[in-house]
C-alpha cells in the first residue's frame, strides 16, 4: 500500500541499560542478515527516557535502520515542572516519535483526553510524531459498542494537532493489552476504520490517507500478518514481544 507499515516496539518500565543497548546492537544484526527491505517497513524502539541518549548514540555511530523514540512527555516545554520531560529535550535526542496516552498513562497515571491533547501539540512544536494512543475497555465495549469510546478519544487528541504535522494512530483495546488475548484482525480492521474516518473528518482525506494507524495488544509473530493484512492497519505497537529479540525480529521481517 501506499503507507510504509510500522512496528513500534514499547518496551515500558522494562529493560535496564545493558540489556538496552544489547537489544538494539543484536536487533540491528538481525535485521541485516534478514536483507530487510527497510523501504517497505520501518523499525521503532522505545526505550526508557534514561536509555534514549544511549540508543541514539549507538544507531547514529553505526547508521542502524532503527528510529527510536520515547513513550511520553511533558505538555510543557520548559520550567518548574519537577520530574517531567520536554519535547526539546526528546527532539535534541534525535527521537523521531513519542509515545502519547498510552492505556497505562490514562489508567495509572489520570491522564486525561484533554492533556493528551496539549501533549500531542507540545510533540508538534517540537517536530516529534506523536503516536497517539486510543483504545476501550471491557467495560466500554460491553456498554458502546467497538468503535465508540476510541473514536471520542481521538477527536478531543486530534485538537492538538498542528496542521500539516505527521500523526500515527495506534489502537489498543485494554482488554487486550498484556493479557494474551488479542483482537482478532477484523475487529481491529472495523475500529482502525473508524479511526481513520476521524482523521479525513477532522485533517481532510489527504491526511487520513497518509496516516499511520497502528493495532497493539498481544500482537506477535504468529498473529501479525493477520493485522497487516487488513487494509487499514498499517502496523503494530508491541509491549511484551518487542522484549524477546527473535520473537520481535519475527514480528518485523514479516512485511519484509
Ligand atoms: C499494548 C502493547 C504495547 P502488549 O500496551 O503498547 O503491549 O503487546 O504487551 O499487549
Amino acid at each position: 500500500g501506499a503507507r510504509t507499515p510500522l512496528i513500534a516496539g514499547n518496551w515500558k518500565m522494562n529493560l535496564d541499560h545493558l540489556q538496552s543497548i544489547a537489544f538494539v546492537q543484536k536487533l540491528a544484526w538481525s535485521l541485516r542478515d534478514a536483507n530487510l527491505d527497510f523501504g517497505s517497513v520501518e523499525v521503532a524502539v522505545f526505550p526508557p527516557f534514561t536509555d534514549l541518549r544511549s540508543v541514539q548514540t549507538l544507531v547514529s555511530a553505526d547508521d542502524l535502520p532503527i528510529a527510536f523514540g520515547a513513550q511520553d512527555l511533558s505538555a510543557h516545554d520548559s520550567g518548574a515542572y519537577t520530574g517531567e520531560i520536554s519535547g526539546a529535550f526528546l527532539a535534541a535526542l534525535d527521537a523521531r516519535y513519542v509515545i502519547i496516552g498510552h492505556s497505562e498513562r490514562r489508567q495509572y497515571h489520570g491522564e486525561t483526553d484533554e492533556l493528551i491533547a496539549a501533549k500531542v501539540a507540545a510533540a508538534h512544536r517540537h517536530g516529534l510524531v506523536p503516536i497517539i494512543c486510543v483504545g476501550e475497555t471491557a467495560e466500554d465495549l460491553e456498554t458502546h459498542g467497538p468503535s465508540a469510546v476510541p473514536v471520542a478519544q481521538l477527536r478531543i487528541a486530534l485538537e492538538g494537532v498542528v496542521a500539516g504535522s505527521e500523526i500515527v494512530v495506534a489502537y489498543e483495546p485494554v482488554w487486550a493489552i498484556g493479557s494474551g488475548q488479542a483482537a482478532t484482525s477484523a475487529q481491529a480492521q472495523q475500529v482502525c476504520e473508524a479511526l481513520r474516518a476521524v482523521v479525513a473528518e477532522v485533517l481532510g482525506d489527504e491526511a487520513a490517507a497518509a496516516t499511520r494507524i497502528l493495532y497493539g495488544g498481544s500482537v506477535k509473530a504468529a498473529n501479525i500478518a493477520g493485522f497487516l493484512k487488513e487494509p487499514d492497519v498499517d502496523g503494530a505497537l508491541v509491549g511484551g514481544a518487542s522484549l524477546q529479540l527473535e520473537e520481535f525480529a519475527s514480528i518485523v521481517r514479516f512485511k519484509s
